[in-house]
């Protein structure tokens, strides 16, 4: 099987026209999750500022999904902490050498949570398809700004549409 690039192409950044509202971590759901709000879990390995993730996350809070950053280094039970947002989609921020630290807590959590689907973003996957290789953990990447890709895949996922036509968005198929 090869990797897909789909159809990448430039996106006018929009960081500048969001605010980041920083709430209080919101609890996970109780009973049946709601099929059009996503649970989106950004995972990270260590408490630096990440704009990036900022930037995705006030612009999924403000088409109305939730968004939470989790620290691998700030979690005592980093697998359980995610595992109990009850997460529908895990986006991973990776540089290059960074890509593979979650694909053992992805798996797991892929276990419990039978819905979950996983994009990979930032600088490694931005020139790198390899993390698609691995189709047990990541279903999907971007390429560079990621702001309407993450949008779009959030909306498919949650509607059950494909996603190979979202531009930006790498996939294999
Ligand atoms: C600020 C910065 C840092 C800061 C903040 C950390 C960070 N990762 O943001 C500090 C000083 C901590 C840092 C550390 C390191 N950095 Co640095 N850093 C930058 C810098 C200058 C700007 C990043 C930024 O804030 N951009 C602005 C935001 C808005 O854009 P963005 O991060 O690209 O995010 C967009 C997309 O990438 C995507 N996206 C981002 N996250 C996610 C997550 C998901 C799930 C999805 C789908 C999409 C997505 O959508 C965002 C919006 O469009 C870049 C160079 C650059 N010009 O990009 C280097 C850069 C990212 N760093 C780099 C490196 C190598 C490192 C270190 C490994 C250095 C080291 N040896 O320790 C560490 C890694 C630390 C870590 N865990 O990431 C390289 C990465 C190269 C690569 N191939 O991976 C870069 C590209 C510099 C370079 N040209 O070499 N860095």
């Amino acid at each position: 099987m090869e990797p897909h690039a789909g159809l990448f192409r430039p996106l006018r950044r929009a960081a500048a026209r969001y605010a980041l509202g920083h709430t209080a971590r919101s609890p996970a759901p109780s009973a049946h999750r709601i099929s059009t709000m996503a649970r989106v879990a950004f995972i990270v390995t260590t408490c630096h500022e990440f704009e990036g993730i900022k930037v995705l996350s006030s612009i999924l809070k403000k088409h109305g999904h939730q968004a939470d950053c989790f620290v691998h280094s700030e979690e005592k039970d980093y697998y359980q902490a995610v595992l109990d947002w009850k997460p529908d989609v895990v986006g991973i921020y990776a540089t290059t050498g960074q890509e593979a630290w979650a694909y053992g807590y992805i798996r797991r959590w892929k276990q419990e949570l039978k819905h979950l689907k996983v994009v990979m973003g930032g600088p490694h996957p931005s020139h790198d398809l390899e993390p698609l290789l691995h189709t047990d953990v990541v279903d999907a990447t971007t390429k560079g700004e990621a702001e309407y890709a993450i949008l779009d895949l959030v909306h498919a996922w949650e509607a059950g549409r494909p996603i190979r036509e979202i531009p930006n968005v790498g996939w294999l198929g």
